[in-house]
């Protein structure tokens, strides 16, 4: 009897370990578009456009290979649109005694795979994900007993296991990292290379309209669209960025211009995620570049960490804590998440225009999720649920277990500093430095305690005196904290009410 393999819309990839050892001439692969995983939140449009183009190419291209495919299509008038209805159909069809599943990015789709043996009476197999770099028990082996789980030292032991950057047992340059040379602020008039463009074909073209139709109260634009939607256009976007960006991905790395979504970024995120490019060949390529003398240490380096160290590690971490990671709120935040967040109508540029980009592309860069989306979300004080939500729906490269650490460690400390040793949170002072943002706004970033102030400036204060019980013994704080002792009672007081009513209005 044939082997029913399914492939989930994030497992693209012809290495993928649930087509390890398939019998083509048996065996079926079976695919399936579901409104369930469309809207159990409700994904940003252009995302669903680009998962389902790259499923359905995905799908063409093992067909063309010989492969006995069954894809259920969004509009097919039988599809169920639920994964364990829809494979259970699939079971009956083809009349399958065995199962193969590759370890889902999720622990909510984890537990359905877990309930299907019994419940589809079938055995299943679940195979484990080895397009990553550790593996979950690699992880938990290096966390346990360690008080504070960094992501440098994480780093450093993935650098010497997959022989990155090392010479002789010691990294490339003397230094494992080269942050601090990471910083610079961009200029208006710097020249940006154009992002990578890909050709729309007639599968895009096909969905564009069922899916404006199916889920029109979704955000975001749909068009224009030109993201990679097979693999090898998604080689050609690496290449393009390899060619053309990382020399001065390490400059740029932290700067924000308006009008400039893409910087010297790479745009690779969303293809790594479901498939369509593997993390090993992106580093390789980039650890190419450097011994060819075509980009710098600071730039390769930088890009690398985010792979190997950055990306390995929040999967990690995700994995280790789940699912109480899911509920974590360590500042016991309530507030509902802005409007402004869906709409971009704000008068802070900064928010304005990352919002606005997010809407148009399913994409921002890492500073403008952190250090502007995240750092406001942070300081006002919303309910983790809620900024959990508008992450994962807004961005193409958004599945739980890469966003949710992202947005619970990182951005709101709402682990109580498992991940990260100190609030991201900043001041407007932070945001002018690395952008133009300011220029344009409403407010004056230079203005602290008026009707002007930017914000920003206020509320990072009010965070603090309003979580000065949780956090006034982080070491890494002692200094803000020993400005704050020295305020005037009076200024205190004008920081408090001046967020009252800001945070009244939202
Ligand atoms: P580049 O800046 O070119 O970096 C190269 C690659 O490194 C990325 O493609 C990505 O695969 C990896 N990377 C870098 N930083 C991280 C990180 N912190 N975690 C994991 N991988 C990283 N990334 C996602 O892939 N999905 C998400 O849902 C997601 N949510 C985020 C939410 C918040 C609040 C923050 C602060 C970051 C989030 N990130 C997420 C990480 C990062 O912002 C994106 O990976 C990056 O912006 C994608 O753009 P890029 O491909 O141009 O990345
Ligand atoms: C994100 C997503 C969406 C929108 N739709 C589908 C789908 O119809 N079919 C499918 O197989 N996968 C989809 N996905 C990706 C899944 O949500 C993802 O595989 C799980 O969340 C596990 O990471
Ligand atoms: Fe953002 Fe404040 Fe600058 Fe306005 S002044 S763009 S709100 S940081």
């Amino acid at each position: 009897m044939p082997t029913l393999r399914f492939i989930l819309g994030d497992q693209l990839n012809r290495n993928i370990s649930s087509l390890q050892d398939v019998n083509k001439t048996k065996d079926i692969i079976f695919m399936c578009e579901v409104c369930d995983e469309a809207t159990y939140v409700k994904h940003h449009k252009k995302k669903i456009l680009f998962l389902f183009s790259a499923m359905r190419h995905f799908a063409e291209e093992l067909k063309k290979s010989g492969f006995n495919i069954d894809y259920v299509k969004l509009d097919d008038k039988a599809n169920c649109h639920a994964f364990t209805d829809e494979v259970a159909s699939a079971i009956k069809r083809h009349k399958v005694d065995k199962l193969i599943v590759t370890f889902p990015g999720e622990y909510r789709v984890l537990q359905m795979l877990l309930s299907w043996q019994k419940k589809l009476n079938i055995p299943v197999e679940i195979r484990p994900d080895e397009r990553f770099l550790s593996t979950p028990d690699e992880f938990n082996t290096w966390a346990k007993d360690r008080k504070q789980l960094r992501m440098e030292n994480f780093y450093r032991l993935m650098r010497q296991k997959h022989n990155i950057l090392m010479r002789n047992d010691k990294p490339i340059g003397g230094k494992w990292n080269y942050d601090i040379e990471n910083r610079k602020t961009a200029k208006s008039d710097l020249t940006i290379p154009q992002p990578f463009h890909a050709k729309i074909d007639s599968i895009t073209k096909q969905l564009i309209p069922l899916i404006e139709k199916k889920f029109n109260s979704h955000f975001g634009d749909l068009q224009p669209f030109h993201y990679a939607v097979t693999r090898k256009q998604a080689l050609q976007a690496l290449d393009d960025f390899i060619k053309h960006r990382l020399k001065q991905f390490g400059d740029y790395q932290d700067a924000m211009l308006e009008g400039e979504p893409w910087m010297f970024h790479s745009h690779i995120s969303l293809y790594l995620n479901c498939g369509l490019l593997e993390p090993l060949e992106c580093i390789a390529k980039a650890e190419q570049a450097y011994h060819a003398g075509k980009a710098p240490l600071n730039a390769v380096e930088g890009f690398i960490r985010q792979i190997l160290g950055w990306r390995e590690y929040i999967r990690g971490i995700y994995w280790l804590k789940m699912p109480s990671y899911a509920t974590e709120n360590f500042f016991a935040a309530k507030r509902k998440l802005p409007e402004f967040y869906w709409t971009a109508n704000t008068k802070m540029n900064c928010l304005k225009q990352c919002i606005a980009e997010t809407r148009a592309n399913a994409y921002a860069h890492h500073i403008q999720r952190l250090m502007v989306l995240g750092n406001f979300a942070l300081i006002s004080g919303i309910d983790p649920k809620y900024v959990n939500e508008w992450y994962l729906i807004v961005y193409a490269d958004a599945y739980q277990w890469v966003e949710l650490p992202n947005v619970t460690g990182m951005i709101l400390f709402a682990d109580g500093g498992f991940m990260a040793s100190k609030p991201y949170a900043a001041g407007g002072a932070y945001i002018n430095k690395m952008s133009n943002y300011c220029k344009n706004c409403h407010y004056k970033v230079t203005e602290k305690t008026n009707d002007k102030a930017c914000p920003f400036n206020y509320l990072y204060w009010d965070f603090l005196i309003r979580n000065q019980s949780k956090l006034k013994n982080n070491q890494r704080l002692r200094m803000i904290y020993s400005t704050l002792s020295k305020m005037s009672q009076e200024k205190i007081n004008q920081i408090i009410k001046l967020a009252k009513n800001f945070l009244q209005k939202l």
